[in-house]
């Protein structure tokens, strides 16, 4: 472990719980400790030791043109010498919604918050006040931040350190979430018949990616739709991970689904801390101060993130982006597959342009189950290998991985060549 990282995590483990401020970093059930970054860049961090590694995790998705690209640094610059913070309408307010509702046809209007988790809470408490119901449906291994109502059964660090269900959640407020099977529309349906005219919404991740990365089957989403059309509740999509990096217009471009709401976050924000909610104008205008819905926040549309992740998705655009991560994503596939097959190892690769995951189970994963089947000791001897060989994947095996459109070439080949070498490990 290198040495300025452990006194690192020896001083922050006496003063923040776990040492982290967000426990996915934590590194645990990995038997290492965390590493401390000094600087990023491109496809690349580098830890206070002065190691190099090539970045999959991409900050949880943000970092989509890779670290720190020039673009986003000299707009953060610029808007920062005009002030930081105002708690007035600013022009890149307006130039912002502009764009999230040009890129995403769904979205006839949006308001802009500081993180995913307030963005999925916006939509859920939404959605209540719009339906005057109280009931939400989620899907057991989905995320979507930590949420009262929706840590039930949740993905992504919640599974990872074995809490699903969150303590200090009363039973009053997880009680009125009901958590069902992924990609099981028959499951959804006996919920909506034991429950006629009471539930709110169905919250998902139209493409799950906290319990590692698998997909809807063929009509699961279009099945969705029509459930809630018919009932009265409403679809919310949280796009957080999957908006503007799957496709321009997010998953429900890749799946031509339609939701009533959908949750924002991530790439939206070059990096900076920017959640967005948004949907049909009929919805939202339900929310304060037009409306009797309250939802608020000091730094919502902060000047600084704004600039920030407005810089990116243009750069985002002008360069076609999800082009170049679909080259390169499928540079990785192809590779990763060879590597799997060479080496005989009982695994199932799964991408969707730039997201993918390598689960240790022979398969198949098509819901939380499917992904809990995976060998998570293997997983973690895979993990130490590739980061002791200067790849940095997400350090679990419940979560997804990120290409950039820093990524070169010669990096995805260098990155295949340790996954080969992982996997070879692995069966010795
Ligand atoms: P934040 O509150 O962390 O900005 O967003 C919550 C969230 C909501 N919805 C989805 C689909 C998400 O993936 C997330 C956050 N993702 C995790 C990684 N799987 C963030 C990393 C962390 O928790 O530190």
């Amino acid at each position: 472990m290198p040495a300025h990282s452990t006194e690192l995590f020896a001083r922050a483990c006496r003063l923040i719980p776990g040492g982290v401020n967000s426990p996915v970093r934590a590194f645990r059930g990995l038997g290492r400790e965390p590493f401390f970054v000094e600087r990023a860049a491109g496809a690349h961090i580098w830890d206070v030791d002065g190691n190099k590694y090539i970045d999959y995790v991409g900050t949880w998705g943000p970092a989509i043109l890779g670290h720190a690209p020039a673009v986003v640094i000299e707009a953060v610059r610029d808007a920062a010498g005009r002030g930081v913070s105002f708690g007035i309408p600013n022009p890149l307010e307006v130039e912002m919604a502009e764009l999230i509702c040009g890129w995403v046809p769904s979205i006839e209007k949006v308001r802009m918050v500081n993180s995913g988790t307030e963005a999925t809470m916006s939509c859920v408490r939404l959605a209540r006040g719009f339906t005057g119901r109280d009931k939400i449906i989620k899907f057991e291994g989905c995320y979507h931040g930590h949420v009262d109502s929706l840590l039930v059964h949740a993905g992504s660090g919640a599974l990872t350190h074995g809490q699903p269900d969150s303590a200090g959640v009363p039973e009053a407020f997880a009680g009125l979430t009901i958590a069902l099977p992924f990609n099981n529309i028959e499951a959804v349906r006996k919920t909506f018949r034991a429950n006629p005219g009471e539930i709110a919404a169905i919250i998902l991740e139209p493409i799950p990616a906290n319990a590692g990365l698998y997909f809807p089957r063929p009509g699961f989403l279009a099945a969705l739709r029509e459930e809630c059309t018919r009932d009265g509740a409403l679809l919310i999509f949280d796009e957080v991970m999957t908006g503007f990096r799957v496709a321009r217009g997010g998953a429900q471009e890749v799946y031509g689904v339609r939701p009533d709401l959908t949750a924002l976050g991530k790439v939206i924000g070059g990096g900076l801390p920017v959640g967005a909610f948004g949907g049909r104008a009929e919805i939202m205008d339900q929310l304060s101060p037009l409306g009797p819905v309250y939802q608020a926040g000091t730094l919502s549309g902060n000047p600084l993130a704004m600039a920030a992740g407005l810089a990116q998705l243009r750069e985002l655009e002008r360069i076609d982006g999800w082009k170049t991560l679909e080259t390169l994503g499928a540079q990785l596939e192809q590779a990763t597959r060879d590597a799997i097959g060479e080496t005989k190892t009982p695994a199932v690769f799964h991408r969707i342009g730039s997201m993918f995951c390598l689960f240790f189970t022979d398969g198949p994963v098509t819901d939380l189950a499917g992904a809990r089947r995976s060998n998570l000791e293997k997983f973690a001897r895979f993990f130490s290998h590739c980061l002791e060989a200067g790849v940095y994947f997400a350090p679990s095996q419940f979560e997804t991985g990120f290409i950039s459109t820093a990524h070169r070439p010669d990096e995805i080949e260098e990155t295949a060549r340790v996954v080969r070498e992982a996997l070879a490990q692995l069966s010795r």
